[in-house]
């Protein structure tokens, strides 16, 4: 079990399910049964699984050789077609995982502000980071505790932690440690609590605030980067953060992430600047030849309206089951009637039920993820069928 939330401890399950394949909107487990599958590697696979281009182009690369440690034509390639699609982003690093890029951000932004602290949200998750392990306490915005044994609270101690959604909390903060504000590091469509998405004026109010407290606003756009609109949430809602986090799509399911953001800051990064990254698969040949294979499609406009058309479709109808909060095609059917505009919101969600809607679709050939707090990832290869069987299926839950 390589990563927790696999093991779908969360929905009530001590045996989780071993894939054999993956083919389009469906898995395959290894006995051989047919899954509907709205986890979608949790969100890298925009094309649906096993997708025949990126297949093609991986396999081409590996017979090329798998890894070089050297500089190659793709990973400037992959950088460019970043580069034209974010916004903000002048110049890009490429790393293998979201966890390696927002740990390099965070250490990015501290280095070029010379300042220490960070400030996150409460339910937003940018990877196992010591520093970014920090969970809330009970007060407005409160120093981070370790959310996990094994993290030293000395490096959670600069860690702030406030409630999504809520600028008052922030703008307290701000004026309290100001000075010492490196970054305020955000999911600006959160995913990791289920999707909740920013108030109107959220996002603005971080920009603002950044601006007038010399921090760096950074976007980990690990799940919305390529997937709610080919910008990102930044073009989405035209704010522009001074570091981006990507992750998923840009790898084309392959073990890519980056980060990247405005040429001056970017270049204090060694070799050219003085603050140490690095990685021996960083811009590995098969995951750049991944990343390009599905890039380069993205630029299709038609894209983004087929994704929004079968994100609406989806939403409409779950809506008459719980509270359903989405953004382009990534969505949550939260088991309450309430809004959730932050992550105590979604802990209101009756978990329980949510198990058992998990497991009643599972039985069903239906894979929705196996967390409360996580999305649904549309993907191209969800036509009409897969939504409505969906729906339906949700229905009968009752
Ligand atoms: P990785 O280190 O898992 O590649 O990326 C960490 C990360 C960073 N930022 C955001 C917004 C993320 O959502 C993630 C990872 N997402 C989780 C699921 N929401 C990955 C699934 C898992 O942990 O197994």
């Amino acid at each position: 079990m390589n990563s927790p939330v696999r093991a779908m401890r969360a929905v009530g399950l001590d045996e989780p399910l071993f894939v054999g394949r993956g083919e389009g909107a469906y898995l395959e487990d290894v006995d051989g049964n047919r899954y509907l599958d709205w986890v979608m590697s949790w969100g890298p696979l925009i094309f649906g699984h096993a997708d025949l281009e990126t297949v093609a182009a991986v396999r081409d690369a590996a017979e090329r050789g798998t890894s070089f440690g050297a500089p190659t034509e793709a990973e400037v390639e992959l950088a460019a077609e970043i580069v034209d699609a974010v916004p903000s982003v002048e110049k890009v690093r490429l790393v293998s995982s979201g966890t390696e890029a927002a740990m390099s951000a965070a250490r990015l932004a501290r280095a070029f502000t010379a300042r220490d602290r960070i400030l996150k949200f409460a339910g937003c998750y940018h990877g196992h980071v010591d520093a970014l392990l920090a969970g809330a306490g009970s007060g407005v915005a409160t120093l981070g505790l370790p959310s996990s044994p094994g993290v030293p609270p000395a490096t959670t101690k600069d860690t702030i932690v406030c409630k999504f959604n809520d600028v008052d909390a922030v703008a307290s903060t701000v004026a309290e440690y100001g000075e010492g504000l490196a970054a305020i590091i955000v999911e600006p469509v959160a995913g990791n609590m289920g999707v909740v998405p920013p108030e109107p004026g959220f996002l603005e109010a971080l920009r603002r605030l950044c601006d007038a407290s010399g921090a760096l606003l950074v976007f980990d756009e690990v799940i919305t980067g390529f997937r709610v609109a080919r910008g990102g949430a930044q073009e989405l809602f035209d704010v522009m953060p001074d570091l981006t986090i990507l992750g998923k799509i840009v790898g084309g399911g392959l073990p890519l992430a980056a980060f990247g953001g405005r040429a001056e800051i970017m270049d204090r990064l060694a070799p050219s600047g003085d603050v140490y990254q690095a990685g021996t698969l960083s811009g590995n040949p098969l995951a750049t030849a991944a990343g390009l294979a599905v890039l380069r499609r993205l630029g299709d406009p038609s894209v983004y309206e087929q994704l929004e058309q079968r994100g609406a479709r989806l939403e409409s109808g779950l809506a008459p089951h719980g509270r359903v909060q989405r953004v382009g095609a990534m969505a949550t059917l939260f088991m309450t009637d309430e809004p959730v505009r932050n992550f105590d919101d979604a802990q209101r969600a009756d978990t329980d039920r949510y198990g058992a809607l998990f497991r009643h679709l599972l039985d069903r050939g239906i894979y929705l993820a196996p967390s409360q707090f996580e999305g649904m990832f549309v993907s191209l290869a969800h036509g009409d069928e897969e939504i409505d069987r969906t729906i339906q299926a949700i229905a009968d839950f009752g």
